[in-house]
């Protein structure tokens, strides 16, 4: 089981969430200088998002990952002013960043359609440029995609997250009893008796050294960027990768999981979340229970257990509920669905406001 582990341990399935291309716009075409003649601009690049699109296709379509608009055409006797170089569209998946190669924010495509251009064609020659055409940008961009949910699914590998998202929603993610079983992330819609829509991402397992590459390492955080609320997952009867790593109890595996992503980004330690105890039908997971509870109430207080100093996170989630659930027998489901949509429909008005305060910030950024 463990060699199976190690296998799969660098690997993030074939799932591609980032990828390099370089993009060249159109150069003018040469104005006529007896006729006072205006040559073409070239053609820009854009980038447009749509939901049919994924980074895994553009790297197989595309292997040369070079995408190159035309070049505005010269003009002639017949025609002073050149035709202007067709544009080049890059169709890239919806939730898609686009960075310059030194990480600087190009847009974010965030709906169907989403469009922002990447490189600009050069002007066509004319009597202000000696008749002389530019040439077009060109330049490496970077996209970097995120997916785009409701909720994120955290927790410690076997804790039970796909098959909490499989009895939740219609999704069917891979379930198996052993570590990093989820590989790629996946998202599953939960859906309301009022035909409303909520949609969790599952995500592979986190372990603690994950910041330092251990297991799946913890790039995949980046989805729970933009997701509004974290779900964590704990196994109600704790989690040990091997016999030769140490057991963690629940309460080590929430506090494991909060400095992961404190390591990761400090900000997701503060977003709303709910704790999910999974596994409850396991034998005396209602005492375990009790003692986890009884622990949050004072989680400051780490006595009881043997965590390294540098593994204590600097801050501690605060959960909204507590969830006690068995995805195995349905336990606790159904008030979990419920709590789910709750909590993100009280928030709804307070991260709108957070979300536009940070649209704001990257705007004035981007102006400056
Ligand atoms: N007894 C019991 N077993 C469960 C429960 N939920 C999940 N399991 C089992 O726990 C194992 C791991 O479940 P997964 O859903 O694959 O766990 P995961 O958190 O997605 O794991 P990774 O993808 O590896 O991070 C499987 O063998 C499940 O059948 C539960 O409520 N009770
Ligand atoms: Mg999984």
């Amino acid at each position: 089981m463990v060699r199976l582990c190690r296998i799969c341990l660098r690997k993030y399935g074939n799932f591609v969430d980032n990828i390099r291309l370089y993009v060249r716009a159109g150069a003018g075409g040469m104005g006529l200088p007896r006729l006072g003649g205006h040559g073409g601009n070239g053609g820009d690049v854009w980038v447009v998002a749509t939901e049919k699109m994924t980074l895994k296709r553009i790297k197989d379509k595309y292997p040369q990952k070079r995408f190159v608009a035309d070049v505005g055409a010269n003009s002639s006797v017949r025609s002073l002013k050149g035709e202007r170089g067709k544009d080049k569209e890059i169709l890239v998946p919806v939730g898609v960043t686009v960075t310059t190669d030194d990480d600087k924010i190009i847009g974010d495509l965030n709906a169907e359609g989403d469009r922002v251009m990447v490189a600009k064609g050069g002007h066509g020659g004319c009597l202000s440029s000696a008749f002389l055409p530019s040439k077009g940008q060109s330049r490496q961009i970077k996209l970097d995609l995120k997916l785009i949910a409701d909720m994120g699914l955290v927790g410690f590998p076997n804790a039970g997250k796909s098959s909490l998202l499989t009895v939740l929603s219609s999704a069917t993610p891979q379930i198996a009893n052993y570590p990093f079983t989820t590989l790629k992330p996946q998202i599953g819609t939960l859906l309301y008796e009022d035909h409303k829509q909520i949609s969790v991402a599952d995500l592979p397992g986190l372990i603690e050294g994950a910041h330092l590459n251990k297991g799946m390492g913890h790039k995949f955080l980046k989805h729970v960027e933009r997701t509004k609320h974290l779900l964590f997952v704990v196994d109600v009867c704790g989690f040990q990768l091997a016999s030769q790593t140490p057991f963690r109890s629940a309460f080590e595996t929430v506090h494991l999981l909060t400095k992961e992503l404190e390591l990761y980004k400090e900000e997701l330690v503060s977003k709303p979340a709910l704790l999910v105890v999974n596994k409850m039908d396991l034998p005396d997971a209602e005492e375990k229970l009790a003692e986890l509870k009884e622990q949050l109430l004072n989680p400051e207080d780490l006595c009881s257990t043997s965590l390294p100093a540098d593994m204590i996170p600097k801050s501690h989630m605060t959960f909204t509920h507590v969830v006690p659930v068995s995805a195995a027998t349905g336990f606790g489901v159904d008030r979990l669905k419920s709590l789910i949509r709750e909590s993100l429909e009280d928030d709804d008005t307070m991260a709108t406001e957070a979300f536009r305060r940070e649209r704001l910030q990257l705007l004035r950024q981007r102006s400056r």
